[in-house]
């Protein structure tokens, strides 16, 4: 009995990997996170110290008034004490009430919308990606949200993409675990939440609201930069990509390239994906400066030359996906189509050779 509890607890514990998971709402890293640690901690101490108390008065009137052998009487009754009941009532009432007080104050502290000099980033959720853009800036980005330091970041939060109307995703939620509490992602409403991080650093972010097949593979990073690296970042984004997609004349342009053919017309990515406009939004994740990241595929993995391969290749065997028939606007759908599609037989277009696939991968990385 001991063992199976002791072996349970250390199998509890084995899934805390330390406290620099990345991950930890107990190392608040921002002024949000560390405004809702202020109310956790002093709420967790009061609940330990009553749940302590009301353990161990069970466990003390279970060995008080056990059965033991030779006494056959109940102990003294007693029915009805009024102060006791008085006092039970109250004293609950009153920690219940101080803790509402700091939790209310809380509440109200974390949704009021930042003043001042504020960076204002939209994010929207996408199945199962993160999509952010910063519209003053002009930059459309994914799954890596870069911000200076010691700013207050205001995320807008939706599920409907406005620049592509009628898009609107099912429900995920924003976690930030070090930086913010978490925020749902609702269609149809408009949801907030405030991002600052004191200290240069990434901060890993996780969907935390159930939403199809990748949930679980539906990361991001927040990743805080110091607010010099921060403006040299967007004036990297602001440029256009930095191998072009189509050269030629405006009326009549070319692909620019043999990678850019295949991108264009032979495997038509260019249908969910922008590769020289940093500034659009699409159905699939902007590409026009993916080599600048570090990481792919809602941060589940590094971006290595061989990973984004594989990816291109059949980005449905590494992450669960629904793949049918979404590469044609307009074409009769077959099957439903979330995410991105397979490129082998399973796929609904045509079959990637490797060839294509590592060339497609090099001006990929090209992109930076
Ligand atoms: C039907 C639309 C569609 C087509 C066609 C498509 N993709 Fe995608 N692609 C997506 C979606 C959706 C995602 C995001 C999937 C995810 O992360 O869950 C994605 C993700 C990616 C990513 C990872 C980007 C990131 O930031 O994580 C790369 C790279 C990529 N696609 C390249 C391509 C290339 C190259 C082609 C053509 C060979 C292509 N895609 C064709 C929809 C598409
Ligand atoms: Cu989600």
């Amino acid at each position: 009995m001991v063992g199976a509890v002791v072996l349970g607890a250390l199998l509890l514990a084995a899934g805390c990997r330390g406290p620099d998971n990345g991950q930890n709402s107990l190392k608040p890293e921002g002024p949000a996170a560390k405004t809702i640690d202020n109310l956790f901690v002093p709420v967790f101490l009061i609940s330990v110290f009553v749940g302590v108390f009301v353990l161990a008065g069970v466990v003390w009137v279970a060995l008080r008034y056990r059965q033991r052998p030779g006494i056959n009487e109940n102990p003294k009754q007693t029915h009805g004490s009024t102060p006791l009941e008085i006092g039970w009532t109250i004293v609950p009432a009153l920690i219940l009430l101080v803790v509402a007080v700091f939790t209310i104050r809380t509440i109200f502290d974390l949704a009021r919308e930042p003043k001042g000099d504020v960076l204002q980033v939209t994010s929207v959720g996408k199945q199962w990606w993160w999509q952010f853009n910063y519209p003053d800036e002009k930059v459309v980005t994914a799954n890596e949200l870069v911000i200076p330091t010691n700013t207050k970041v205001r995320v807008k939060l939706t599920a409907c993409d406005d620049s592509l109307p009628g898009e609107c995703n099912v429900i995920h939620s924003f976690w930030v675990p070090e930086l913010a509490g978490k925020q749902d992602v609702i269609p149809g409403r408009e949801q907030a939440t405030t991002l600052e991080a004191d200290e240069p650093g990434t901060y890993l972010g996780q969907c935390a609201e159930y939403c199809g097949l990748s949930h679980a593979n539906m990361r991001f990073r927040v990743i805080a930069v110091t607010p010099d690296e921060f403006d040299q970042w967007i004036a990297d984004q602001q440029e256009e990509a930095a191998v072009p997609l189509q050269s030629g004349p405006e009326d009549a342009p070319e692909p620019a390239g043999p990678a850019q053919e295949l991108v264009l017309d032979k495997y038509q990515c260019t249908n969910c994906h922008s590769f020289d406009d940093p500034a659009v939004s699409s159905y699939g994740p902007n590409l026009a400066h993916l080599g600048s990241r570090t990481t792919f595929a809602s941060g589940y993995f590094e971006l290595t030359r061989e990973k984004l391969i594989e990816w291109l290749l059949d980005a449905p065997s590494l992450v669960p996906m629904e793949s049918g028939d979404c590469r044609k606007p307009g074409a009769p759908a077959v099957g439903k189509c979330v995410g991105m599609p397979s490129f082998t037989e399973d796929g609904p277009g045509p079959v990637m050779t490797r060839e294509d696939a590592e060339q497609i991968a090099d001006y990929l990385l090209d992109l930076k």
